[in-house]
């Protein structure tokens, strides 16, 4: 028995940004070490991400994780105590192998990765290094370039408008910490800008993004725009705008409906508007533009729209297996990031290593219920993944990560990924 064997692990019913219960986990190695996680929660949820293990009792809707919390401290502990902390691999084979299902439905994908997580960052408190130097010792870590909230809709603001995410990248910034800055100036010209328009900017979403009811989705581009040409930055120079459509909310019978404009538009209607867009807004990512198994309609998608990085969520959903499909087919040319869709730390890991060996872009990604938790910053800046989406500037759950990366960026010397980390704008 060493320093790094697993001691014990404790489990406990948390909640998450939107006040929806999730999984707190802690695990004690036998140094005295210990790692707290409290994992995030999405609500574009994808058919091809880990599940989480819910209640589906009176407490909280059924939302409760009474029973992901009983996993971890029952067959998760019962499997994972006693083993080497330091190999994270066998420690996430031992908990994969409890569960038949890829999916990890029977354990929780909430509980898998709450235990998985917890064993990375007791692992940095025993050896007393920071969580980023865990994930790929051999590589100088990389601090990532933002892709920040602007405005939100979908599912993540009352379906205000269809497109879920208008966000802001300060593809000009020198640095994570200049960049950061002018986001928050951009937001905040948006909503004086939002306030004009007779729109009420107090409104925040669950990434504390403004949450507007426009007309139509084109007037949240339009609005983005001109607030960023209102901070006085370079609109397209300076800062730049990213979407994610989240389409996988909007699909009906193999057609894109828009409810906020009473539309509905075939495969090529909606590419043909979306190709539209990026001639008239300084648009340099489009984030799951279509659903989340329409690999024809996401392969006219990556013909249509070159020059743009076309990012799948739902629709590699962390998966390697997905992620090889699409580089294979050569559909889209970056990937999504997000641990609790993969439900393991070595999943993701892999994920992230199939897709940077491909040619591939990464974003880590937040979750819109997310947690004061930070490790996601470090994830980031450890796997050196080049770009990081937690949602907006404001929110704790949200400035905690940058916050992470301010910290990081304002204490070691390290290299700032920049624009150059964007897929299709590398060569630019
Ligand atoms: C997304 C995420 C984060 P959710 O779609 O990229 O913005 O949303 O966590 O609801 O899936
Ligand atoms: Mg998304």
């Amino acid at each position: 028995m060493t320093n790094t064997t697993i001691g014990s692990l404790e489990a406990w019913e948390a909640l998450d940004s939107r006040g929806r219960p999730t999984v707190g986990c802690r695990v004690t190695l036998r140094s005295g070490g210990t790692g707290r996680v409290i994992t995030p929660s999405g609500a574009s949820t994808g058919d091809f991400e880990a599940i989480e293990l819910r209640d589906r009792d009176e407490r909280y809707d059924g939302f409760g994780t009474r029973r992901a919390a009983a996993s971890l401290r029952g067959e998760i502990a019962e499997a994972i105590v006693g083993m080497d902390a330091t190999d994270q691999r066998a420690v996430d084979a031992a908990i994969e192998a409890l569960d038949p299902d890829p999916g990890l439905a029977h354990i929780g994908g909430n509980a898998a990765l709450g235990a998985s997580l917890a064993v990375l960052t007791a692992c940095a408190d025993t050896l007393r290094v920071p969580l980023w130097r865990m994930l790929d010792p051999g590589r100088p870590p990389l601090i990532p370039m933002p892709m920040v909230n602007i405005v939100s809709g979908g599912a993540h603001a009352g379906r205000a408008i269809d497109i879920q995410d208008i966000l802001a990248v300060p593809v000009g910034s020198a640095s994570f910490t200049e960049g950061i800055e002018w986001i928050s100036r951009v937001r905040a010209a948006t909503a004086h800008v939002l306030t004009e328009q007779g729109g009420w900017a107090a409104l925040v979403a669950d990434e504390g993004g403004l949450s507007a009811r426009l007309a139509t989705n084109e007037a949240a581009l339009e609005l983005v725009t001109r607030g960023i040409e209102r901070s006085g930055l370079r609109c397209g120079d300076d800062v730049a705008i990213a979407i994610d459509v989240a389409a996988s909310q909007l699909v009906d019978n193999d057609r894109i409906r828009l409810r906020s404009e009473e539309a509905v538009l075939t495969t090529d209607e909606w590419l043909d508007r979306l190709s539209a867009w990026t001639q008239q807004y300084p648009i340099v990512s489009i984030e799951d533009p279509l659903g989340d198994d329409d690999w024809d309609s996401w392969r006219s998608a990556s013909m249509r729209l070159n020059g743009i990085q076309l990012l799948g969520d739902d629709l590699f959903a962390t998966n390697v297996a997905r992620i090889e499909h699409g580089v294979s087919e050569r559909i889209a040319n970056s990937v999504l990031i997000k641990p609790n869709q993969a439900g393991l730390v070595t999943r993701t890991a892999d994920a992230v290593a199939v897709a940077q060996h491909s040619g591939y872009a990464t974003v880590v990604s937040a979750r819109s219920g997310d947690t004061e938790d930070h490790w996601l910053a470090d994830l980031a800046v450890g796997w050196r993944a080049g770009q990081i989406k937690v949602g907006s500037t404001m929110r704790s759950e949200r400035t905690s990560k940058w916050n992470r990366l301010l910290e990081l960026e304002a204490t070691m010397t390290t290299e700032y990924a920049g624009a150059r980390a964007i897929a299709a704008l590398e060569s630019a």
